[in-house]
């Protein structure tokens, strides 16, 4: 399929660089770039030449340049780059002289909405484009520039194949029903189902710890004042983010840091201490450092671990016993006492020595995680994909139910073809126009 018109827009990053980026996509490419462009060498498919780009008879820039023919490209369809000097007048003046020979400006994300409308990507590898261009992390990266290579496209087609097979035997069971095949077939058909919904399974609960990839694992350090909060943000991204001082109630803000923990983006949160305070400043501190407790994946309950805990450490912990937690026993420098027994995650630490400062980044890792999600190598990060992931899921325990309670093989076909639709919404077979507009919508422009 190819569109009719030829878009143009800028690809490298906004703002002033060495050299920029230019594309161009479509029919004309080839002809806009050989009206634009002028070398002393005449144009050769994917070699990159010196020349001036003109304006008429005004010579603009002075740059390099390549094309490509035929269908081989990132779009699908024949394409052009140019590389002007990268400031802004450059960059403005050869845009505007390539809409002039013909192109018109992309929109977000039209570039590679092409590519998967050219077929020269699924759905879920273009996902990964934005994904892995947007990555915080090495983990991160690496999930997404596995599913970039179709690492997910392969393994819901192999699930797909699996489905069609079974189709196909349901089917010649439809079609000769003289021949009582109904009892043979489900016998063949449940042990498949039954595999084919725990790797479904898998995948979706894999989300679990993949939006973590995306979206970071959000840490917050709670507890009352001065039990040394700033002092592990600090020692925990290494960096002197945090005012640390012996005076309560100096953390009023919450103070953010990403950091990377064996490869996963771990976003700390350092609160104000939450205690009664009269000083309004203060108080809207507390008041953040609580709903910072609701959006956290992770609450670090920190207390002073070198004495007893007091009934203000009991009152925070009222605040957090709902969350995932890891009690944190600072100061240990100054010795421990036992406190709270109940967390059965936790760890000694002193951000004054270091010490514990490994123990703790471990047990923020293993909880964001699991032992499952470190066995399965593909790594559900999308919601979209998730969400697929359950539907599927769910028609193959219909498709179960119906062969067990003796239902018409229509009815289980019905089912099984469902599963196979909501799976090809990921990869983009069966998905509507809508959605396909609304992903692309969220890319950066000239991507
Ligand atoms: N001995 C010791 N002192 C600490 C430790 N962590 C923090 N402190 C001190 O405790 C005081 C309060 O620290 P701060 O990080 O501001 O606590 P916050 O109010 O919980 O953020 C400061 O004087 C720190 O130097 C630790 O592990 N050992
Ligand atoms: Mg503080």
């Amino acid at each position: 399929m190819q569109n009719s018109d030829t878009i143009c827009a800028v690809s490298s990053p906004p703002g002033v660089g060495a050299v920029g980026i230019i594309r161009i996509s479509g029919k004309a490419a080839i002809d806009i770039l050989n009206t634009v462009f002028h070398s002393n060498q005449p144009f050769s498919q994917a070699v990159m030449r010196h020349g001036f780009i003109m304006d008429g008879g005004t010579k603009l820039d002075e740059v390099m340049a390549v094309g490509f023919e035929g269908e081989k490209t990132y779009t699908g369809e024949p394409m052009a780059e140019i590389f002007p000097h990268g400031g802004r007048m450059p960059m403005m003046q050869v845009l505007s002289a390539v809409e002039k020979a013909g192109a018109r400006p992309a929109e977000p994300g039209e570039f590679t909405k092409r590519a998967f409308m050219n077929g020269k990507m699924d759905l879920s590898e273009a996902e990964a484009v934005m994904d892995y261009i947007g990555a915080v992390s090495s983990l991160s990266a690496k999930s997404a520039f596995d599913q970039l290579e179709g690492a997910l496209s392969q393994k819901i087609r192999g699930m797909q194949n699996r489905l069609t097979d079974m189709l196909a035997m349901i089917e010649a069971g439809i079609e000769y029903p003289e021949e009582d095949l109904e009892h043979d077939i489900k016998g063949k058909a449940m042990p498949v189902l039954a595999e084919l919904m725990a790797e479904g399974r898998a995948l979706a609960d894999s989300f679990e710890s993949g939006r973590f990839l995306k979206e970071g694992f959000n840490v917050c350090i709670i507890g009352k004042p001065n039990v040394g909060k700033s002092s592990l943000l600090n020692a925990l991204t290494g960096k002197e983010r945090a005012i640390v001082t012996e005076v309560e109630g100096t953390t009023r803000d919450i103070i953010e840091g990403l950091y990377d923990i064996q490869g996963l983006p771990v976003r700390y949160f350092d609160t104000a201490g939450i205690r009664e305070s009269h000083d309004a400043v203060e108080a809207i501190g507390v008041d953040r450092s609580l709903s910072a407790i609701e959006k956290a994946d992770l609450v670090l309950f920190t207390v002073d671990g070198s004495v007893p805990a007091d009934e203000r450490d009991n009152k925070v912990y009222e605040k957090i016993k709902d969350k995932k937690t890891v009690l944190v026993l600072n100061k240990s420098d100054r010795g421990t006492k036992e406190n709270f027994p109940d967390i059965k995650t936790r760890v000694l630490t002193s951000a004054v020595t270091g010490e514990g400062m490994e123990a703790l980044e471990q047990a923020i890792y293993d909880t964001a995680v699991t032992h499952q999600e470190k066995a399965e190598s593909i790594v559900i990060t999308n919601a979209r994909h998730a969400h697929c992931l359950n539907d599927y899921v769910n028609s193959l325990e219909a498709a179960v139910a119906e062969f067990e309670s003796g239902a018409d093989l229509e009815c289980v076909s019905i089912d099984i073809r469902d599963a196979w639709n909501h799976i090809g919404e990921i990869t983009g077979e069966t998905v509507g126009e809508a959605i396909i507009d609304r992903i692309f919508e969220n890319f950066c422009l000239g991507k």
